[in-house]
């Protein structure tokens, strides 16, 4: 029987990614929609302006949206899908968890906490056993697991199909396509003949991120990756797709023909959304590309290419569809996780 779920902030942009990913699931149902008091008591249709690439399906758009309250949301749902502004969800999430739901979340709160699992599963599968630490220490029911920033889930599966060669430094430089800005940034596209060189706390995020997700759990805390990163991260006028260009510095030598290798045969899972191959690696020099590249595996896969030695260590592009794989599809791969390891 399908899992019954709910979608925190589902009127938003990866509010409706999850939406059109949750609908055909065969292992969960969608069975509560929440947005905020303005929305609430509006059946879906009226209360989203659906932007994504697919009909609205109809029995979604008749039901009926209620506030983000875990009071408003049925008691046979067991899990709840988060994608509610970061302000919203530190307020709310803890009392869904409290009030005994498992929580899969894309917002950036609580991202860092020291105990809550922070998981790509292909990467840092083991880091969900972090949950028996979160439930010792604050008493829920429920539980929180988040999934990464999408910039960070762009480029972090590449450096670990690298973690052999020992990894010391990485420079990663993002160019992220407006849907990352939400509606506004898709809608105002004011960025058109422009690029941004400062989006907010981007930069921070790929640099702690990326250390949490390569760190080491040893069964009672979680120890951070040492390696250094340093990032600078650009908005472009790209509709969808994050491409990002890294440099690698690791301890043994790593050609490009050792490094692609590492790369495609990256282990995938045998989970729903994982792509195999997980990432995808080009030979030609000119790709991956966003327009061309980022429905690689239903939106699921990364792609790599333009792999070469460089004074600054191997330096290659990366790519991923930054709302399926970086963000609706990141927290619906973690809802798999979460069933599979018995969590529901
Ligand atoms: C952007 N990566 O492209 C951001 C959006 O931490 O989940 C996602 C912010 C986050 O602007």
């Amino acid at each position: 029987m399908a899992v019954r779920v709910g979608v925190l902030g589902a009127t938003g942009a990866v509010g409706q990614r999850l939406i059109q990913l949750l609908e055909p699931h065969p292992e969960f149902e969608i069975a509560a929609l929440t947005a905020s008091e303005s929305s609430a008591g509006h059946t879906y249709q009226e209360a989203a302006k659906w932007r994504v690439d697919s009909p609205i399906p109809d029995e979604i758009g008749e039901m009926t949206v209620t506030a983000t309250d875990p009071d408003d949301v049925p008691d046979d749902v067991d899990l709840i899908f988060s994608s509610l502004p970061s302000s919203v969800g530190a307020e709310v999430e803890p009392g869904f968890c409290e009030a005994g739901y498992i929580v899969s979340s894309n917002s950036s709160n609580s991202r860092m906490a020291a105990d809550v699992p922070l998981v790509i599963p292909e990467v840092n599968a083991d880091h969900l056993d972090l949950l028996e630490v979160q439930r010792d220490e604050r008493g829920w029911d429920g539980a929180l697991v988040k999934n990464p920033n999408c910039s960070t889930i762009t480029f972090v599966p590449t450096l670990a199909a690298l973690t052999e060669f020992g990894l010391e430094k990485v420079h990663v430089s993002t160019l992220q396509a407006v849907s990352g800005a939400g509606y506004d940034g898709v809608t105002s596209m004011e960025i058109i003949d422009n690029a941004i060189p400062y989006i907010g706390s981007e930069e921070d995020k790929l640099e702690t991120e990326s250390r949490k997700l390569l760190g080491e759990f040893d069964g009672a805390e979680l120890n951070q990756n040492s390696m250094a990163v340093s990032a600078s991260c650009n908005r472009i006028p790209t509709i969808d797709g994050h491409l990002e260009n890294v440099w690698v510095e690791t301890e043994d030598d790593l050609t490009p023909e050792a490094a692609a290798e590492a790369m495609e045969s990256y282990p995938s899972l045998d989970l729903r959304s994982s792509p195999d191959p997980l990432i995808h690696v080009f030979d030609e020099p000119d790709r991956p590309q966003p327009r061309m590249d980022r429905t690689l595996g239903n939106g699921m896969a990364i792609a790599a290419g333009g792999l070469q030695e460089t004074p600054f260590g191997l330096q290659y592009n990366c790519l991923a569809h930054n709302t399926i794989r970086g963000a609706a599809g990141a927290s619906v791969l973690n809802g798999e996780l979460l069933l599979e390891n018995g969590y529901l």
